[in-house]
């Protein structure tokens, strides 16, 4: 890099210096910490993302959330050009980053990195970066940080986009790098319109009743439900409360979408009250969604509804649209275009969702946490859909498959307008413009799923009947590295250390039907265990004997 260059960044990181003995790694989906110690970090991932830009020649963007975490932490992420994740190629220069010492270290990085990867810097290439954060109060300096670290790459340019839900802002970068529209109102309009033709299909004389009708929304007292209270404006169709919209209450605590599906709990400003009525619930950042109906009698407890069984719905829905739409087109084989279908979930669906999917005929696929790997593996099919069970998920199309599919549209309205099939072609395109094509959104996703209940005549008890959950449990274990533990086959089977995997097997041996799998999490300092069973009891006694194994192979010796 030139001297010029060389000398902005020297000074502006002078201004961002790294906490002292503190290492940031990226992690599953971004840094995140107390907010108290990133800015330097956020700083130096503005850097990143300038020179990912210069490199793809795209818009793409940061977005300054930690999601389901407390509200006095935040963190950073960032969607590269197609609305995805960052390239798992660069996570390591972005640790690297993050961890330099000094300023020297970190333009000596810099100009390596770019030599490497022939990064076109100061060849009068233009970058822009679309910045985003939610409502936590310690996002408008993080945000200023971003913007620093940006601008001290000649060139780059940041786009302040105020604060947004993670998917919106994914969406944005996405929509962006096609030449769409991708304003904050285009994304509102495209998911209303897309909604509203998706009610407009529903089958006359499909049971709908005022009960059916009615959805409560828990916003996690974040930016999702801010964004639901201006969507509610705007569509025509849904009968929507919205609670915890963040007036009062306190970000992600006791509400929101991890809190719900990890404690099975009805979250606050939710009770007895609620009673039988479909509730659903967003997290802090808006990228998770599950749904969960109250239970009169007991103390808060709730049946949840979650990504696996809006996964579940999401499927059945596809395959009924795509059956129709192919029904009668026997081997004429220019019309008759069968699209592959998959699914994508972790070692964390729920083993009785894997068992009904697979009995519905369909091709299941488990990659390990995180929405880099489900993403990547579901854009292998024509239409792909994942989740993990904590909600976070969406519905992929191909580009072959959406142009092959608004072509038979167009003949069907010619030659069958209004028949089975058409109805069934309009639904799916429908749905590829309602479900976020970038990442997984839970206001895309909430209305998706009402707008399949509304069709198909389903309370939530109905759709919550699909198949009965196996009682599982989940626990975490403190250890003094989790890195010893490695995993391999989408993280069911540990090969290190050595044996454990072998005490696993004949502990889970002892339960019928038991499943256990453990993982170190990757954005807390802990080892994960995850059991299964055919009673509570059981799982929980099965996550707990694995515990303490792990606890014997690398804790602190504390069970
Ligand atoms: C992150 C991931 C989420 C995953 C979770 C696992 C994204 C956008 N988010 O929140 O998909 O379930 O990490 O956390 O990828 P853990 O590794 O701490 O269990
Ligand atoms: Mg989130």
């Amino acid at each position: 890099m030139n001297e010029k260059q060389r000398s902005i960044i020297l000074s502006s990181s002078s201004r961002f210096p790294p906490p002292p003995g503190v290492r940031l790694s990226y992690g599953t989906a971004g840094f995140r910490a107390d907010s108290l110690l990133l800015e330097s970090t956020v700083f130096r991932v503005g850097i990143l993302a300038a020179l990912r830009s210069l490199n793809t020649h795209s818009v793409i963007g940061l977005m300054i959330t930690a999601s389901h975490n407390k509200v006095s932490d935040n963190g950073i992420k960032i969607s590269d050009p197609s609305g995805g994740m960052l390239s798992q190629d660069w996570e390591p220069f972005a640790d690297a980053l993050a961890n330099a010492p000094d300023s020297q270290h970190l333009a000596q990085l810099i100009d390596d990195f770019v030599k490497k990867e022939n990064i076109p810097l100061e060849e009068a290439e233009s970058a822009e970066i679309l910045l985003g954060r939610d409502t936590r109060p310690s996002g408008e300096s993080l945000l200023d940080a971003a913007k620093q670290g940006i601008i001290s790459i000649v060139g780059a340019v940041a786009v302040d986009m105020g604060v947004l839900t993670t998917p919106q802002l994914h969406w944005m970068v996405r929509a962006r790098n096609k030449a769409m529209k991708a304003t904050e109102l285009d994304y509102f309009n495209q998911l209303s319109s897309s909604f509203r033709c998706l009610i407009d299909l529903i089958p006359q004389g499909s049971a709908v009743n005022k009960m059916n009708d009615n959805v409560v929304v828990d916003g996690a007292n974040g930016v999702g439900g801010e964004k639901l209270e201006v969507l509610k404006k705007i569509l025509n169709g849904l009968d929507m409360e919205i609670r915890n919209s963040g007036k009062e209450g306190v970000l992600n605590e006791g509400v929101g979408a991890d809190y719900v599906q990890k404690e099975k709990v009805a979250p606050r400003g939710f009770g007895p009250a609620d009673a039988g009525i479909r509730c659903a619930s967003l997290d802090g950042d808006a990228d998770r969604l599950v749904y969960f109906s109250v239970l009169s009698n007991a103390n808060n407890k709730i049946d949840l509804v979650d990504g696996d069984k809006i996964l579940s719905l999401f499927a059945l829905f596809i395959k009924e649209q795509l059956s129709t739409l192919n029904k009668n087109e026997g081997d004429k084989e220019n019309k008759c275009y069968r699209p592959t279908l998959g699914v994508v979930q972790t070692a964390y669906a729920n083993g009785a969702s894997t068992d009904y999917l697979k009995q519905s005929g369909l091709e299941i696929m488990f990659t390990p946490t995180g929405v880099k790997y489900l993403h990547e593996k579901a854009a292998e099919y024509d239409i792909g859909i994942y989740f993990e069970a904590n909600g976070h998920g969406t519905i992929l199309f191909s580009e072959g498959f959406l142009h092959w599919l608004d072509g038979r549209n167009s003949e069907l309205a010619l030659t069958s307008k209004g028949s089975e099939q058409h109805k069934a072609a309009m639904r799916l395109l429908a749905v590829s413009k309602l479900i976020n094509q970038a990442v997984g959104d839970a206001l895309s996703g909430l209305l998706l799923v009402e707008a399949i209940l509304k069709h198909m005549g389903w309370s939530i008890h109905r759709w919550n009947e699909l198949y009965h959950d196996l009682p599982s449990k989940q626990l975490k274990v403190k250890v003094v590295d989790r890195s010893v533990i490695v995993t391999e086959k989408a993280e069911t089977v540990v090969v290190r250390p050595l044996g454990i995997q072998e005490a696993i097997n004949i502990e889970t041996a002892k339960y019928p039907r038991g499943r256990c799998f453990v993982r170190p999490s990757g954005t807390e300092d802990v080892v994960r265990v995850y059991a299964e069973a055919t009673t509570q009891e059981a799982a929980d006694n099965l996550a707990s004997s694995i515990a303490r194994l792990v606890d014997q192979f690398l804790g602190f010796g504390n069970s």
